[in-house]
């Protein structure tokens, strides 16, 4: 029958099948030939064929997924490969705060290409309004929202927005990242008493240690239309498999800006002449923040794996700068 991956890791998943039990499920033959290559196999929001086990009604085994609609993932820098996260999503949240931790832009950045890889929506939520924000973020929150991307201010404390992101996440799927601290439990509480303690009891059959740190988990809410993948707070999102060339395809406003270069597609947008990004970042209508995340996030490209081959080196214009930690 049917199933919806709710979460799993080590190729034992937690499965909702469609006669509405939750199987914990291995997959048949241990991986799936669809996912080779990837870090994890399965993600929560796969869509699944499972065999009951015909001796144990709360087992059964994965014959086989669905084709994805979309997937939301990072790169596992350990692993070194490409780590699925969620899968068949409407809406990526990425939960900030201004204060305890602080608001961080580039991490927003980062969510920002990812949702852009996955071809998904992105919202970004403020939490925790009620400890008040600076001008510097205001202004950071009014770019993104020129980008076309959506901005909701809330707070799980007073409950300010609250209304207004459930209506945002209504009737989707959506994944909820941010760093640790940021308030997306109690974010989730707020929406639904209780929601969160799932999380933990999930989690807790799920013990492997190192597995469960990073480990999505899917919430439906009870009007059975709603679901939140809960993700725990990733420290750093390292991104890959994008060529250092691409980039500017995954910044909307670079996109815009980058065919108007005079050296067309050839441009890097570093220092070349008559190249248009710079143009609009000396003259103010690109933020130079967003404008210091590319350039970031190109070196962290050309640096990595695929990069560091001189056979491959050789075909990319500029070099790799410095790899810097988003985390400092
Ligand atoms: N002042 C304030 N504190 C909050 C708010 N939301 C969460 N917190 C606090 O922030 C801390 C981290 O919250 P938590 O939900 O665990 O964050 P998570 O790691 O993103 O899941 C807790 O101490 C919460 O009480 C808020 O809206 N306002
Ligand atoms: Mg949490
Ligand atoms: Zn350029």
């Amino acid at each position: 029958m049917k199933g919806l991956v709710i979460c799993g890791t080590n190729n034992l998943f937690q499965v909702l099948c469609e006669d509405r039990t939750q199987r914990l499920c291995g997959i048949k033959g241990k991986r799936l030939k669809e996912i080779e290559g990837s870090y994890n196999s399965l993600a929560a929001g796969d869509r699944v064929l499972v065999d009951v086990d015909l001796l144990d009604d709360g087992r059964g085994l994965i014959l086989g997924m669905e084709k994805r609609r979309n997937v939301f993932g990072r790169f596992n820098e350990k692993g070194n490969s490409t780590q699925a996260i969620a899968a068949n999503i409407d809406l990526v949240a990425c939960v900030s705060s201004p204060r305890l931790p602080p608001f961080r832009p580039r991490f927003v950045d980062r969510v920002a290409i990812l949702s852009e890889a996955a071809h998904v929506p992105l919202l970004i939520v403020l939490n925790k309004v009620d400890l008040g924000f600076d001008e510097d973020t205001e202004d950071r929150l009014a770019v993104y929202q020129e980008l076309g991307y959506e901005v909701i201010t809330a707070s799980a404390r007073t409950g300010e927005g609250i209304v207004e992101l459930l209506e945002e996440l209504h009737g989707r799927t959506t994944v909820f990242v941010g760093q640790s601290g940021v308030g997306k439990s109690s974010l989730l509480n707020a929406l639904e008493p209780g929601l969160t303690l799932r999380t933990a009891e999930v989690s807790e059959k799920f013990d492997r240690g190192k597995h469960t740190t990073t480990m999505a988990v899917l919430l439906g809410l009870s009007d059975g239309a709603t679901w939140i993948a809960d993700t725990p707070g990733f420290r750093r999102l390292a991104l890959r498999g994008i060529e250092p060339d691409s980039l500017v395809a995954y910044f909307p406003e670079l996109a815009v800006l980058a065919p108007r270069c005079e050296y067309g597609l050839s441009c890097t947008h570093l220092e070349e002449r008559g190249c248009a990004v710079v143009a609009a970042l000396e003259s103010g209508e690109l933020h130079p923040d967003r404008y210091e995340s590319y350039l970031r996030i190109r070196s962290e490209l050309m640096a990595s794996v695929d990069y560091g081959n001189p056979a491959n080196r050789k075909k990319l214009p500029g070099r790799p700068r410095r790899i810097i930690d988003d985390d400092e």
